[in-house]
């Protein structure tokens, strides 16, 4: 009895699985044999979700002229992939809700190959359909996901349908409310990707803690695994290191020592060809070499004290407006920011595309990659932090690899409660199991103000973190002045570093008046001056982020003739215009990285 009760619950459970065909993520798929989906895509947009119950993924045609069939997919409008359907169509600008993709492609299957059908990202709900068979669901909107499909692909044509839902729901992450535009679609590249039976899923290389002349590595095999050894080879080393797979596991790891590399920094970001493979299977990737770590109040990189200069960025696309998914995009922004004197992005609020990450690590940009664990969510929900985790995991699964990314940061401006600091205890603590190498961080905005002349952030989540993230809007929210930074000092409950995660003003370009005349650039300029006055008398201060980079959609932004649905705090309009703020900041940033120089040549 009770074994028929067991083999019920495993049949019923192996069910499940195989109704959900999402694979582990492979990670650097660019190094992969892929065939491009992007391109034109039919869609139906379903705002009372019929497409479920009519299945419209059966793609289904009449077959005699009496059928009733109430969609057509091949006369439907097409919407670009990669791209949000609310900058591709007026009429979608606004539209949240369920919106179905379809495309045909041809495929030519070949001998001993595994198929995974490879998704960059879907905001935020994406259910796949390969030739009418369900493949399964993916939740989250900014992270990448896989299907294993070497069984559904057929030789010749496929159809392939994606229903995309972009409806914000309470437990989802983030939830109801975000600054940003809620952007809808199949935001980044669709792939196919073909690897070997056994082939690499994922692996890792860094420095071991604090030393520049010891490695750890390790690469996991997923597939039918064999004896023997993997290998990672770094040919301008001079370095090829074997390491035994385990065959339960499917894991080889090694540590080993290497000849001092050139160390991976802002000023010399340099990248090494690294081959990974064993099974019959090989990667190649380009990978940095650094050591990042906390001393008390210091950001050491390579052992050195770094402050960094920072800023905000959105994944919102220069000039053309939308999400931004290419490299194009990725380069303007990334270049406006090294122009700027920066040496470091917060990619907020959510993780940016890959081609993004691996840009800073050519370009020498230190990266601070978040989750979009945003303003209330559902603490209490097992299931929200569940989703919270996932989109952690597939985040370091995807750039774990990046010198340039040094924090992953958990959260932003989250109400403190029991439940929240429960959450994000639980988060710190899984993000330090997926990667010990690198810090973990949050912005919190609860600072508390006991007098006009003190502000003290006595956040409870600061616990958990190695560095502290503030954000604080004197002279723009609350009653302060812009003026009122000038007396502000700021006190910390933990002793560990500081970066002013956020601070800033909204201003047009070309807006102009008196310096206390709202919205106007004078009047974010001189909060830029006093407050970066302020910032220079915090002593834990080791980086900042000011809020933003470039002007972004936000359907918060209201105001007629300002704000007109954007948020104007950039420093570069999205038309790519500097605003005197631009300058200020500018300015500053480069006496910083003076004295960075003084004082390292004095060493
Ligand atoms: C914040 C949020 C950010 C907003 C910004 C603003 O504190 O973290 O997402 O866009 O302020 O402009 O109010």
């Amino acid at each position: 009895m009770k074994h028929a009760l067991l083999s019920i619950l495993l049949l019923s459970s192996l069910r499940l699985l195989a109704a959900d065909r999402e694979a582990p993520l492979i990670s650097n798929v660019g190094a992969r044999t892929t065939i491009s989906l992007d391109g034109v895509w039919n869609t139906i947009v379903d705002p009372y979700e019929t497409g479920l119950s009519s299945r419209f993924y059966e793609n289904a045609k009449p077959k005699t002229k009496s059928d009733l069939i109430e969609y057509d997919f091949d006369h439907s409008p097409k919407l670009r992939v990669p791209g949000d359907w609310n900058s591709q169509r007026e009429s979608l600008l606004f539209y949240e809700g369920p919106m179905w993709y379809q495309r045909y492609f041809s495929y030519q299957q070949k001998a001993h190959v595994r198929t995974f059908l490879y998704f960059g990202a879907a905001n935020y709900l994406a259910r796949v359909w390969l030739n009418g068979k369900r493949l399964g669901e993916h939740i989250g909107g900014y992270t990448p996901f896989n299907f294993e499909v070497t069984d559904q692909i057929a030789e010749g044509e496929n159809s392939v349908v994606v229903e995309v839902d972009n409806t914000r729901r309470a437990d989802g992450v983030p939830s109801i409310h975000t600054d940003w535009w809620n952007y809808g679609g199949l935001t980044r590249s669709v792939e196919l990707i073909e690897v070997p039976e056994t082939y690499i899923t994922d692996y890792s290389i860094h420095l071991a803690e604090n030393r520049h002349d010891i490695m750890e590595a390790w690469i996991q095999f997923a597939g039918a695994i064999y004896r023997g050894e993997a290998t990672i080879e770094i040919p301008e080393l001079g370095l090829i290191q074997n390491a035994e797979i385990d065959p339960r596991n499917g894991r080889a790891s090694a540590r080993f020592p290497v000849r001092a590399p050139h160390l991976w920094s802002a000023e010399n970001p340099k990248l090494y060809r690294v081959v990974f493979s064993g099974q019959g299977d090989g990667v190649v990737d380009e990978v940095g070499f650094r050591t990042i770590e906390t001393r008390a109040t210091q950001i050491l990189l390579n052992g050195k004290p770094i402050f960094l200069r920072g800023i905000c960025l959105h994944e919102e696309a220069p000039f053309r407006g939308g999400r931004a998914f290419s490299e194009e995009d990725d380069r303007t922004l990334l270049t406006w920011a090294k122009e700027l004197g920066a040496n470091f992005v917060r990619l907020a609020h959510y993780p940016h595309n890959e081609a993004m990450v691996r840009l800073a690590d050519q370009m020498g940009l230190l990266v601070w990659d978040e989750v979009p664990v945003y303003w209330e969510m559902d603490f209490q929900n097992p299931s929200t932090l569940e989703n919270a985790k996932a989109q952690l995991r597939d985040v370091i699964v995807r750039d774990r690899n990046r010198a340039a990314v040094v924090l992953w940061s958990l959260s932003n401006e989250t109400p403190i409660s029991p439940a929240r600091n429960a959450f994000l205890k639980s988060m710190a603590e899984y993000a330090r199991q997926l990667d010990d190498t690198r810090l973990i961080t949050s912005a919190s905005d609860k600072a508390e103000h006991p007098d006009d002349q003190h502000a003290a952030l006595n956040d409870p989540l600061g616990e958990y973190l190695d560095v502290i993230g503030l954000n604080e809007y004197i002279g723009w929210y609350g009653k302060y002045r812009p003026e009122d930074a000038d007396k502000m000092q700021w006190a910390f409950a933990y002793s560990k570093p500081v970066i002013i995660s956020e601070f800033g003003g909204g201003a047009p370009y070309g807006m102009h008046g008196d310096k206390d005349t709202r919205f106007t650039e004078e009047y974010q300029a001189n909060l830029y001056q006093h407050q970066i006055g302020m910032l220079q008398r915090i002593p834990a201060l080791a980086g900042m982020t000011p809020w933003i980079l470039m002007d972004f959609r936000s359907p918060r932004r209201t105001l007629v003739g300002i704000q007109d649905y954007y948020n104007r705090k950039g420093v570069i309009s999205d038309r790519g215009q500097r605003k005197q703020a631009f300058y200020v900041l500018q300015k500053f940033y480069r006496q910083k990285a003076g004295e960075g120089l003084t004082a390292s040549s004095a060493k």
